[in-house]
């Protein structure tokens, strides 16, 4: 288990991942939650190569202050939902491409968990996507974070604004 987090302030996301080599399509989730300004703390954790680790990590997760994981993994991805299994906080999984299937296994291995035992999908390799939706999850007793997302989306009317301004100057189109 290789483990890290941002800053010196308690952890509120734990970003979890089956193996090092995942540490660059998750590494988007930790610059999101930065950029939110969110605590997080990332680990390198397989449920098929240490699941008694696993499940002494995430037994503690609540108690340490944790409120929403994210869990990316790829192949016969089994990590979000041991995760998920483990405990009663919200688990978000990140299907990861690769292998001879290309992260179609991973995509149903995580999206069809068995009733009672949920993991939020997101789209494949989108780690940007669960980072937002477990901002989300925070924003609803974070009206701090709340305001963050509202600007967040404002963004995108005013980006689409002003692209459809720039295209009416230079004509294009026409
Ligand atoms: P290696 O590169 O370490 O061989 O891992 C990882 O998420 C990674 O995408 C190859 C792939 O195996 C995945 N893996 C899982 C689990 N542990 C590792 N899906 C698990 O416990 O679900």
């Amino acid at each position: 288990m290789s483990q890290s987090s941002s800053g010196s302030a308690r952890a509120r996301v734990a970003v979890v991942f089956g193996s090092p080599s995942d540490s660059q399509t998750m590494s988007k989730a930790g610059a999101t939650l930065e950029r939110f300004g969110v605590p997080y703390e990332q680990v390198s954790l397989s449920a098929h190569r240490a699941p008694r680790t696993l499940a002494d990590y995430v037994g503690q997760l609540r108690a340490r202050g944790i409120s929403v994981v994210i869990a990316g993994a790829g192949l016969a991805a089994a990590l979000p939902g041991a995760v998920a299994a483990l405990t009663t906080l919200p688990v978000i999984g990140v299907p990861i491409s690769g292998g001879a299937l290309d992260g179609m296994d991973s995509m149903l291995a995580i999206a069809q968990m068995p009733p009672g035992v949920p993991v939020a999908t997101v789209g494949l390799n989108n780690s940007t996507n669960a980072a937002i939706l477990a901002i989300q999850i925070l924003a609803l007793a974070d009206p701090d974070l709340g305001f963050k997302l509202a600007e967040f989306k404002d963004d995108f009317e005013r980006n689409a604004a002003e692209g459809l301004a720039a295209a009416a100057t230079a004509g294009v189109g026409q």
